[in-house]
């Protein structure tokens, strides 16, 4: 990782480092592993990965007889890593043009800053990009991902307010597979009704965009807002079960001291985490890396 994004990461993870921290300057005894414990639990890590966390520490601190808490960091770093590497994983879009990933998420979550960052990262990386204005649910939904659209440089395909998303997702996968481009990302409106209702709208849009792409697999990703923490494993489930999640995407994680929810969350929903946001500018969307995670969060 570029150590500008390592920075990026190290400031973007501080509240959450900010209760982990302080624990490892003193001695190991008992009094240690109840703080780290408290610690680990107020990151939201979980009562689960918490528990085993400490018992191997514990061990560790024992068979190796480690008295200065500092040299366990390494032990935390390593167990962590563990967790976190089969958490982590690349987008996964196809083999023809255009690839398409469809982003779900509750209001607010950031669904279309993350994917005004992404459609810059990936202009910059000289491709064709369209974005698909598919949440018709709010007018200013659209204007925000205008102002994201020009921002990318990426072009944008809309209806008026009220019109059908799986309409404005035909129109933006057809003209982008005519036009050659190389990418479509569908922006998609956060209301959460019943999950039958969010089922069907979902399977709606997927079926249009099968209908021009047949073979493409539709990446699909769940932004989930990492402020809340573990609390959005439920909201996660809803989806998960209205429809074929392929990757997650956690936002807000400068804003949170809960940023070990990552290990719950991965743990409980079992889908790959792809990005997270560590802030609101356009270079603040990292793909999901879980040694630099790890280093970001135990290193000062
Ligand atoms: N600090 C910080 N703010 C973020 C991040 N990602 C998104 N935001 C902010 O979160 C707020 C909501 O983001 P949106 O992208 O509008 O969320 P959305 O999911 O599209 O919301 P709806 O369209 O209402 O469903 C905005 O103010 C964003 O700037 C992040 O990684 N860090
Ligand atoms: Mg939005």
């Amino acid at each position: 990782m570029l150590k500008s994004m390592f920075d990026k990461l190290k400031s973007g993870l501080k509240k959450t480092k900010s209760n982990l921290i302080p624990t490892f300057s003193r001695t190991v005894d008992d009094e240690f592993f109840d703080e780290l414990e408290i610690a680990l639990l107020k990151a939201d890590v979980g009562v689960k990965a918490t528990e085993e966390i400490i018992d191997f520490l514990k061990d560790e601190a024992k068979r190796k007889r480690i008295k200065d808490a500092e040299k366990l960091k390494e032990y935390l770093k390593e167990k962590l890593a563990r967790y976190l590497q089969r958490c982590a994983g690349k987008l996964e879009l196809g083999d023809e043009k255009p690839a398409v990933i469809l982003f779900l998420g509750i209001n607010g979550s950031g669904k279309t800053t993350t994917i005004g960052k992404l459609a810059a990262q990936f202009t910059k990386e000289g491709k064709s990009v369209v974005l698909a204005a598919a949440d018709t649910f709010r007018a200013a939904a659209i204007d925000q991902l205008e102002v994201w659209a020009e921002r990318a440089g990426a072009r944008i395909v809309k209806h008026s307010p009220g019109a059908d998303p799986a309409a404005v997702v035909y129109d933006a996968v057809k003209s982008a597979k005519s036009r050659g481009d190389d990418i479509v990302l569908v922006d998609t409106a956060g209301r959460l009704h019943t999950k039958e209702h969010l089922m069907k709208e979902l399977q709606k849009i997927k079926k249009t965009i099968q209908k021009v792409m047949p073979n493409q697999p539709v990446e699909t990703i769940l932004v989930l807002d990492g402020t809340i923490g573990q609390n959005s494993i439920n909201q996660a489930k809803t989806f998960k079960e209205a429809t074929d999640v392929t990757g997650i995407v956690v936002t807000k994680l400068d804003g949170t001291a809960k940023g070990g929810a990552l290990i719950p969350i991965c743990q409980e929903l079992k889908i790959p985490i792809k990005f997270i946001g560590v802030g609101e500018g356009i270079e603040d969307l990292q793909p999901f890396d879980p040694e630099a995670f790890v280093e970001a969060l135990i290193e000062e």
